[in-house]
């Protein structure tokens, strides 16, 4: 049924409706016009801990078959933790909350039909039927309104070097400034201006910890040479930062930065030399917007011959692990 397609007026007047009271600190529910999987709909019921997991990664930031392996693998390190998976994607027009194998296979191998899908895009690929793999900022809209808390991925974006000039300053961005949902990632890779990010941050009013270091991590490398805002050292801590934020009622979200592990850090080097090169070709050859940063990843994974890929998928389940434990956390404190 979940291939079937309702006609686009009930998507769209079931979302609205939703919509219309606003995104808010909502506990789990069923909101119609969302396609939520009955594990993840169990789980949310329950109130058991659920874990968020961003779609573009899949379609747009790992090549196939890698990304097919990533996705099933961290499912099942959520699993593992004693939390339930919710891969957030928009598929032939419905917004899905929890996708099976076939839906990921789709998004994995078929990434050329496939758009990537931040906020802005939604009423684009949502009205017109189409498949999206949803961007933090989308992951993070579709993740509220079905009453997750915790999200899961390798690096969101930010603010782009040269931004001051050009604006080019990622949606997650905004999107961690209106809508209440812990994001818990490698930080943001230097191919971004790392500084500029945090201020931008700052001042979008998101609270920013790092996990375990004082520094806000460099998703490749453990070092930005940025101070964190703030540090927790346990997914018990992590999750009093979203109860409080909750408990304020603060409808903004939280970003926890957790370090590359320890023994894929020594990549940093020889991938930083080869983001340099990737950000100067995609100035000569003129790739803008939501084409650089899939244009970068590519050429870093193909510079680096795979010690990039390989970093990046070892932060990709820690995250995943860690986000875990402090949706755990989290749902013992609800
Ligand atoms: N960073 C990564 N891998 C990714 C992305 C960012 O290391 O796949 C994706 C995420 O989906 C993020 C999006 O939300 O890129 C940001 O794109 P932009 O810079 O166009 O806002
Ligand atoms: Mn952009």
């Amino acid at each position: 049924e979940q291939q079937q397609q309702p006609s686009w007026v009930r998507r769209i007047t079931g979302l609205s409706a939703h919509l219309a009271s606003g995104i808010g600190w909502r506990q789990a529910g069923l909101p119609q016009g969302l396609h939520i999987s009955p594990e993840v709909q169990a789980a949310l019921k329950a109130g058991q801990p659920v874990v968020a997991l961003e779609s573009t990664i899949i379609s747009h930031g790992l090549p196939y078959p890698q990304n097919m392996e990533m996705a099933k693998e961290v499912e099942s390190i959520i699993r593992q933790q004693g939390a339930t998976p919710a891969t957030i994607a928009v598929m032939q027009g419905i917004p899905c909350i929890g996708l099976n194998q076939n839906q990921l296979f789709e998004l994995a191998s078929r990434s050329a039909q496939v758009r990537k899908t931040s906020r802005r895009d939604l009423p684009v690929v949502m009205a017109g039927g189409h498949t999206g793999a949803t961007t933090v900022s989308a992951t993070m809209v579709l993740a509220a309104l079905a009453g997750i808390h915790v999200f899961a991925t390798g690096g969101i974006g930010g603010v782009h070097r040269g931004g001051e000039n050009s604006m080019d300053i990622s949606a997650d961005l905004t999107e961690l400034g209106r809508t209440p949902v812990a994001v818990v990632c490698a930080g943001v890779k230097s191919i971004l201006d790392i500084p500029r990010t945090l201020e931008y941050l700052e001042t979008q009013g998101v609270c920013v910890a790092s996990y375990c270091t004082n520094e806000f991590p460099a998703f490749w490398s453990v070092r930005s040479g940025c101070k964190s805002p703030a540090r927790v050292d346990s997914p018990q801590e992590a999750a009093q930062l979203i109860q409080t934020s909750k408990q304020l009622g603060l409808e903004n979200g939280l970003l926890i930065g957790v370090p590359v592990p320890g023994e894929q850090a020594a990549a940093g080097a020889k991938v930083e030399d080869a983001m340099q090169a990737a950000l100067k070709e995609a100035s000569r050859k003129n790739v803008a917007g939501p084409d650089v940063t899939p244009f970068v990843l590519r050429r870093v994974r193909e510079l680096t011959g795979g010690a990039s890929l390989a970093a990046n998928l070892a932060l990709i389940k820690n995250n995943a692990k860690v986000g875990a434990q402090i949706a755990t956390a989290l749902a013992k404190l609800q």
